[in-house]
C-alpha cells in the first residue's frame, strides 16, 4: 500500500479546486434524489399514474393537497384526506415527502381571501402552520414555507408579492411564517420556493437578488432557512442564462443555503410541432438547466410537476397554437419514457 504523501494530498486538492473552479461534470456525481409532484384525483383514478410514483420517485409532493384550497374548507376544520393518503402511499413505498406549501397568496378558500386585519391574519397564518407541520412532523421532512412571495417584476423598493399576507401583514408575513414552521418541528428542512430565476432577462436578474435579500434578511434575524426552491417551469423559447444561474448558486452557498429543483417542466407552446422535434428540445433545455445547476452546486432534489403528459397544467395554461397536446414531462401520455427521462436518469443515478 502506498502512503500517502503530503505533496500528493497537495496536488489532490488543487486537482479538486481546479475541477470545481471549471465546473468540470465528472462521472460518479452523487445521485440527486429524484420525484414528482402528485395530483390525488389522478392518484385515485389511474393505477399507471401510482405505478409511474412508485417507479420512478424517491420523493413525493402532494400537488395540491396541502394548500389552504384543500385543507381548509372552513375557518375552524381541516381537511387532511388528499394529503392523508399521499404520504401514506410515500412512506409505504420508502418515498421522502415535501410539503407544498405553508403560505401562498392563492389556491385561498374564499373565507381567507376575506380576511381583514393584521391580527386576523395574523393569528390564521400562525395557526395554520402549527396544525399542518405538527401534524405531519416526523413524517414530511422538507417544507415549501413560502411560495411565490417574490413580485413577478419586482424592483428592489418593492419586492413582495401582492397577495392578501403582504396587503395585511407586510413583509413580516415571510418571517412569520419560517419562525412557526421552525419553531413546530426544528428538524424540518424550510424552504422558499419561488419561479423565474433561470433565463437572462434583467428581470430575472432582479428576482435572483431578492431572493437572496429575502434569505438574508431572515438569517440575519436568526430565522431559520435552509433553502431555496427553483420552481423551473422552462419555457422552450427562452434561453437559459447558465452564468447567472452558477452566480446564484454560488451566493446562495455564501447565505450557507441549498437549493433544490421544485417543479420542473418545459412550457412548449412555442417549441416545434414535431413530437420527436419536441421532445429533444425539452430534453436538451432540462440537460443546459441541471448542468448549470450542478456545475456549482449539488441540488437538494430534482422534482418534476408531475409525471406523464396525460396530466399537466401547462397545456391549460400555455395553450399551443396548433391544438396540439402539450409535452412538458419527462413520460409520454403512454407512460413510455421521452427522452427528458434519459436526461433525468443521469442525474438519478449519479452519472450525469
Ligand atoms: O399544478 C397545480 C394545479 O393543479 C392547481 O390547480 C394550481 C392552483 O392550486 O396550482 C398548480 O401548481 C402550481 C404550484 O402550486 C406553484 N407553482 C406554480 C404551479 C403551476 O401553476
Amino acid at each position: 500500500m502506498s502512503r500517502i504523501t503530503r505533496r500528493d494530498a497537495l496536488a489532490a486538492a488543487a486537482g479538486l479546486a481546479a475541477g470545481l473552479a471549471t465546473g468540470a461534470a465528472r462521472a460518479g456525481r452523487a445521485p440527486i434524489p429524484f420525484g414528482s409532484a402528485a395530483q390525488i384525483e389522478t392518484f385515485r383514478s389511474d393505477p399507471r399514474y401510482r405505478e409511474a410514483l412508485r417507479r420512478y420517485c424517491s420523493v413525493i409532493v402532494p400537488m395540491n393537497d396541502l394548500k389552504w384550497e384543500a385543507l381548509r374548507h372552513d375557518r375552524n376544520g381541516f381537511d387532511f384526506s388528499g394529503a392523508d393518503e399521499l404520504v401514506g402511499f410515500a412512506r409505504q413505498n420508502g418515498q421522502a415527502l415535501r410539503g407544498h406549501a405553508l403560505l401562498w397568496g392563492m389556491a385561498l378558500p374564499p373565507w381567507a381571501k376575506e380576511m381583514s386585519t393584521k391580527a386576523e391574519a395574523e393569528r390564521e397564518l400562525i395557526r395554520h402552520i402549527e396544525t399542518v407541520v405538527d401534524r405531519y412532523k416526523g413524517k414530511i421532512a422538507t417544507w415549501d414555507v413560502v411560495n411565490e412571495v417574490i413580485a413577478h417584476e419586482p424592483t428592489l423598493d418593492n419586492p413582495y408579492r401582492d397577495t392578501i399576507w403582504q396587503r395585511l401583514l407586510g413583509p413580516e408575513h415571510i418571517e412569520i411564517a419560517f419562525k412557526t414552521a421552525a419553531r413546530v418541528d426544528p428538524k424540518a428542512r424550510l424552504v422558499i420556493n419561488d419561479y423565474d430565476f433561470e433565463d437572462p432577462d434583467p428581470r430575472i436578474a432582479v428576482r435572483r437578488e431578492v431572493a437572496l435579500r429575502i434569505i438574508r434578511r431572515l438569517k440575519d434575524k436568526g430565522i431559520p432557512v435552509h433553502g431555496l426552491g427553483m420552481q423551473a417551469h422552462l419555457y422552450g423559447e427562452r434561453a437559459i442564462d447558465s452564468h447567472g444561474l452558477q452566480q446564484f448558486m454560488l451566493a446562495l452557498g455564501k447565505l450557507g443555503v441549498d437549493v433544490e429543483i421544485t417543479e420542473l417542466d418545459v412550457i412548449d407552446w412555442k417549441l416545434p410541432a414535431d413530437p420527436a422535434t419536441r421532445d429533444r428540445a425539452a430534453a436538451s433545455l432540462v440537460a443546459t438547466f441541471l448542468n448549470a445547476v450542478v456545475s456549482a452546486r449539488q441540488p437538494k432534489a430534482i422534482v418534476t410537476w408531475g409525471l406523464s403528459d396525460r396530466y399537466s397544467w401547462i397545456e391549460e395554461t400555455f395553450p399551443r397554437q396548433d391544438g396540439a397536446k402539450a409535452r412538458p414531462l419527462p413520460l409520454d401520455t403512454e407512460y413510455k419514457p421521452k427522452p427528458m427521462m434519459t436526461v433525468l436518469d443521469r442525474y438519478r443515478r449519479g452519472t450525469a
